[in-house]
């Protein structure tokens, strides 16, 4: 699907005088654009300098390696089952992602990664295809913004699905709307919007006219990584190059034929004059859910909120006596079609848990019968045994 990486992307070593011999290439990279053999990469302390080309393992994986400086600490939090450590011995090898942070080395002369360093934040979404069940679409980011089209009119269930899926990657979530030019009261259709982005910053913005991209240029101060997220044809591209001041990312119209539905066909991070960084991502229809309790209780904190009010803990607001969410939706105060929203998103959350919990168990049954085959090859063997 990616597109391959430029043909003019640096491929040999740079000289930099590293007088170590560790890598020619020294201290800690930021990827720009992944590919699946090789990565592009820019000093995360100069994302402006021209990016380098750095290939990966033919697995197309990175190992991870110890945090460094400049990676922030890791607050042990769980974003996502690749970031999780699942008790083996190896050390976990990932697949790199836009907005990863990597070290490189030198292999026979070309530039190689090294290993990634772990993982703040991950905005992680369910894998469109069985092989790779999850997707993560950008790494170390500092806001996620959920960017949503005023015309045509603004979808609240998918808001509310990409909100979650903010609220899970450990950062922070900021709704914007677009093309306030289009439409004669776009404040009144904020209010609704908001209604649905419980305790998140909501920005109305015009990039044809300008308006109201002050606060959402406030977010990207020196360092922070901003990505956006939303459908295609919200407007993400032309955000960026507003943000950006200059035609960094292509825009358009989708087409009528059908073909060339996303305009935008790869994540892509873009460095911005102030030393903040943007991640353009292409549209995304009915995207999986990675979610857990957690970020759908901060996604849907005012139903969290009235469900603490139920008489029995484990409520499932289905016609329990004593159902402080059911009162609610009787009483004007809960909107019904946003219960229904919770409740399909709680559904899949639940599903997707069940699956990996599946795949997890299969694992580790595979790693023990692994373990099992050479015990008894090494006894027939008659070798040396080493207990399993
Ligand atoms: N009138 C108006 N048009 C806008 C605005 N923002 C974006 N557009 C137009 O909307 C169309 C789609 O914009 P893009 O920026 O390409 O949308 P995108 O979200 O990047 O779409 P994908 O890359 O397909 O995901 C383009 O024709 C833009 O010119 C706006 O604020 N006002
Ligand atoms: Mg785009
Ligand atoms: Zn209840």
């Amino acid at each position: 699907m990616t597109p391959p990486l430029p043909a003019g992307a640096a491929t040999a070593v740079p000289d930099t005088g590293a007088s170590s011999g560790t890598g020619a290439a020294p201290g800690v990279h930021r990827v720009v654009r992944a590919d699946h053999g090789a990565l592009l990469v820019v000093p995360d302390e100069r994302l402006d300098a021209p990016p380098l080309r750095a290939v990966l393992d033919r697995d197309g994986l990175a190992a991870l390696v110890g945090g460094g400086p400049g990676d922030g600490a890791d607050d042990g939090a769980d974003h996502g089952p690749e970031h999780a450590a699942d008790g083996s011995e190896a050390p976990a090898r990932l697949v790199p992602a836009v907005g990863d942070r990597v070290v490189l080395v030198e292999r026979g002369g070309v530039l190689a990664v090294g290993g990634l360093l772990p993982r703040r934040t991950a905005l992680v979404r369910d894998g469109a295809d069985r092989s790779s069940r999850e997707q993560v679409l950008a790494a170390g980011v500092d806001v996620v913004l959920v960017v949503e089209h005023l015309d045509p009119d603004p979808a609240p269930g998918r808001v509310e699905r990409l909100l979650t899926l903010a609220w899970r990657s450990g950062a922070r979530p900021v709704v914007v709307l677009t093309k306030a030019d289009l439409v004669p009261d776009p404040d009144g259709m904020a209010a609704d919007v908001a209604r649905v982005a419980v305790g998140v910053d909501l920005h109305v913005v015009s990039a044809a006219t300008g308006t109201g991209l002050g606060p959402v240029r406030a977010l990207l101060g020196p360092g922070t990584t901003v990505v956006l997220v939303g459908p295609s044809g919200a407007g993400k591209s032309t955000l960026v190059n507003a943000l950006a001041g200059a035609e960094v990312m292509t825009t358009g119209e989708r087409r009528a034929d059908g073909r060339g539905r996303h305009t935008t066909t790869h994540r892509r991070l873009v460095p911005l004059p102030g030393g903040a960084a943007l991640v353009d991502t292409p549209g995304i229809r009915g995207v999986g859910l990675v979610a857990d309790e957690a970020s759908l209780d901060r996604a849907f904190a005012d139903v969290a909120d009235l469900a603490g009010a139920c008489r029995f803990r484990d409520c499932a607001h289905a016609g329990e006596p004593g159902c402080a969410v059911a009162a609610a939706v009787a009483d004007g105060e809960l909107d019904p079609r946003r219960l229904e929203s919770w409740r399909r998103l709680a559904r899949e959350a639940a599903h997707q848990a069940r699956r990996a919990d599946a795949a997890a168990a299969a694992a580790e049954k595979a790693r023990l019968k692994a373990r099992t085959v050479a015990y008894h090859r090494a006894v027939r063997g008659g070798g040396g045994v080493q207990r399993p």
